[in-house]
């Protein structure tokens, strides 16, 4: 009895020291004393009852925020066991919480967060609690005992009868520790939400007693199915039945799932035992490297690639896409800058393999959801090709800077920027016009032939090949991407002049995606015109009345009671350069609307319908295009 009565003193004081060291350097342990090192507490606690459900043996787990900002944590786990440490001669579960765990944890699956971020065990915790209660119900009895500062204030104690098992911690973050002592209840829910995705069919209960009428919220998600959906809360799908798969091979879990959605970014969050692994790792390289073979596999196969063709690449297939990487692994090595990668070499092959062969069974099993991921990814490629090339036609500056101006352009002779303004006319004819009836001073003209009309689609690569483009980039004299300078725009308005039929608005079209694309603060400072020039001319005797739409013309014809010779112009081209310029150029009578974009989101996706090969959303954006010029320039 001696000896153990001596082992238990020796033991004590070194655990004591244990916890004095934790609390003599918080930071070493939690990271920091601000407001992420307060929430750790709280992670650290609810990720010991997910280790416990991740053995399955907990269901549900529950957080309480009191009105005090003290926390409870409760779970229906198997609960801390109580019997007497043999060596230590204390109950189990004092030398859980006041004794430095490294790495290892005790009991579980296996698959426990220990060792990872949050792996700092209870009594660090405890330690840095000025009160701590736990309650455990196990073998038919609740037990309880109390501690401050991490030493234990009293025995545990037996306070009643149970049938039940589980685990309550209830904790106080030392204000002489912590800066601030209030826990912020959204960075609690929204861990609570990921962990009850990362853990399908767990109930996470989650209360907040701080207001006057408590906020409660439950998760019990149906895993990462719910998560990719949540990720795409409010976009399109591109494939409704997200790729799913949970497997377990060679001792490592693999839970996987993949959602496209109609945007452009990519959207990989990976996870390993439940702790997110933000600069990646070994889990994360063989999900890529796997979904990038399979899926350029499946498109040769199917001849939606061709063979000669080249591959798709990486971030072709990744635009759009959101994907949860969950693994599970009995010993987990955290690497990196902020210890968030994980290091094991051989999950990587485990993870390559069952993403190739379930992304492979969801390709074969759902055609028309494969077909809709790779038209994406193809058209992807084709913005990214039609980008590298407008990046090296900025790059080589000969083409679109040192030369002179285009020849082509009737320049202005007023050398002030911000009183010049630029004509793009449609049609050799019209420029003819517009050149012959402009003011010159401060007008000037520059015709584009009517061969990027017959640029079916909209492809920037294409546009960017066409001479009249880099003729219309030389005269604004900004340069484009990158290398845009709005201090070097030759003229302050563009003014966009095209005729009012399909091929017209084709033209426009493409310019003002043009513009966005490549020099978008031309829009945003207001730059960019559209004239509007008239549909109609009434004629009697040397009277002449224009319209610009149908409506005002047949109100005036019917009001007049006169007869009328009605020409419609078709093009810019039959009006004379006098009636050009009193009808559309004259700045005292004319009316242009001001392009601008309000909502660069939706820009961005009518500009992608326009790259696409779909023929109805570019219909729609033609019909839609008003939306474009909304401010009227009188
Ligand atoms: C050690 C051993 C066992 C369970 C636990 C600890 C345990 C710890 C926590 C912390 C929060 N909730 C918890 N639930 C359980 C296994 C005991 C056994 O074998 O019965």
């Amino acid at each position: 009895m001696k000896a153990s009565d001596n082992a238990y003193n020796a033991s004590d004081i070194q655990v004591l020291e244990g916890l004095e060291a934790v609390r003599k350097r918080p930071s070493m342990y939690i990271g920091s004393t601000g407001p992420k090192g307060l929430h750790h507490l709280v992670f650290e606690i609810v990720d010991n009852s997910i280790d416990e459900s991740v053995g399955g043996f907990c269901t549900k787990i529950d957080t309480v925020i009191h009105a005090d900002n003290s926390v409870t944590v409760c779970d229906n786990g198997r609960g801390i066991p109580v019997d007497i440490h043999p060596l230590m001669g204390i109950p189990a579960i004092e030398v859980i919480l006041t004794t430095l765990h490294s790495g290892g944890k005790f009991g579980g699956s296996g698959y426990t967060i220990s060792g990872g971020l949050h792996g700092v065990g209870l009594s660090v915790v405890n330690a840095l609690s000025s009160h701590m209660v736990v309650t455990v119900k196990r073998d038919g009895h609740t037990y309880q005992q109390d501690y401050e500062q991490g030493k234990p204030v009293c025995e545990l104690k037996t306070i009643g009868n149970t049938k039940e098992n589980g685990t309550s911690i209830h904790f106080i973050p030392d204000p002489e520790i912590f800066e601030e002592t209030v826990f912020e209840r959204d960075i609690i829910v929204q861990r609570l939400r990921e962990l009850s995705f990362l853990n399908k069919g767990l109930l996470i209960g989650f209360t907040d007693e701080r207001d006057e009428e408590p906020f409660k919220k439950e998760f019990n998600s149906s895993g990462l199915k719910d998560f990719v959906a949540y990720i795409n809360k409010n976009k399109e799908v591109v494939n409704q039945e997200p790729i799913y798969f949970d497997v377990k091979k060679d001792d490592v879990v693999v839970e996987i799932a993949v959602q496209y959605n109609d945007g452009y970014s990519e959207n990989i969050y990976s996870f390993a035992n439940n702790i997110r692994t933000q600069e990646g790792g070994t889990h994360e390289t063989g999900f890529k490297n796997a979904l990038t073979r399979v899926i350029n596999d499946y498109a040769k196969k199917n001849g939606i690639v061709k063979e000669n063709e080249a591959n798709l690449a990486g971030e072709d297939i990744r635009e759009g896409m959101a994907a949860i990487i969950s693994v599970l692994v009995k010993d987990p090595q955290f690497e990196g800058q902020t210890k968030t990668k994980l290091g094991n070499t051989y999950v990587r092959g485990i993870v390559e393999s069952t993403v190739y062969d379930n992304v492979e069974d969801f390709l074969n099993e759902n055609p028309a959801a494969a077909k809709n991921i790779l038209e994406k990814a193809i058209s992807a490629r084709r913005a990214r090709e039609a980008a590298r090339k407008a990046r090296e036609l900025t790059r080589r500056k000969s083409v679109l800077e040192s030369t002179s101006l285009p020849g082509k352009l009737a320049d202005c002779s007023n050398r002030d920027p911000a009183m010049s303004e630029l004509f793009i006319v449609e049609g050799d004819s019209a420029g003819g016009s517009a050149k012959q009836g402009r003011d010159r001073n401060y007008q000037a003209i520059l015709p584009l032939r009517g061969k990027i009309l017959n640029v079916e689609k909209a492809r920037l690569d294409r546009v960017l090949s066409s001479e009249e483009i880099r003729n219309l980039i030389t005269a604004m004299g900004t340069g484009i991407g990158e290398d845009f300078d709005i201090k070097k725009a030759r003229y302050h308005k563009l003014v966009i002049m095209t005729d009012a039929d399909v091929d017209g608005s084709h033209i426009r079209i493409l310019l003002l995606t043009f513009f966005y694309r490549y020099m978008h603060q031309l829009i945003e400072n207001g730059y960019i015109y559209i004239a509007q020039p008239p549909l109609y001319g009434l004629k009697r005797a040397s009277e002449v009345h224009y319209f610009y739409n149908d409506a005002d013309m047949n109100k005036f014809v019917q009001q007049s009671d006169k007869k009328w010779s009605t020409q419609r112009y078709k093009g810019l081209g039959e009006m004379d350069p006098e009636q050009l310029w009193s009808t559309t150029m004259n700045a005292e009578t004319r009316t242009m609307l001001q392009v601008n974009i309000e909502d660069a989101i939706e820009a961005e996706k009518i500009f992608s319908d326009l790259m696409g090969d779909n023929v109805e959303p570019r219909r729609e954006f033609i019909n839609a295009n008003a939306k474009y010029a909304t401010n009227l320039d009188i």
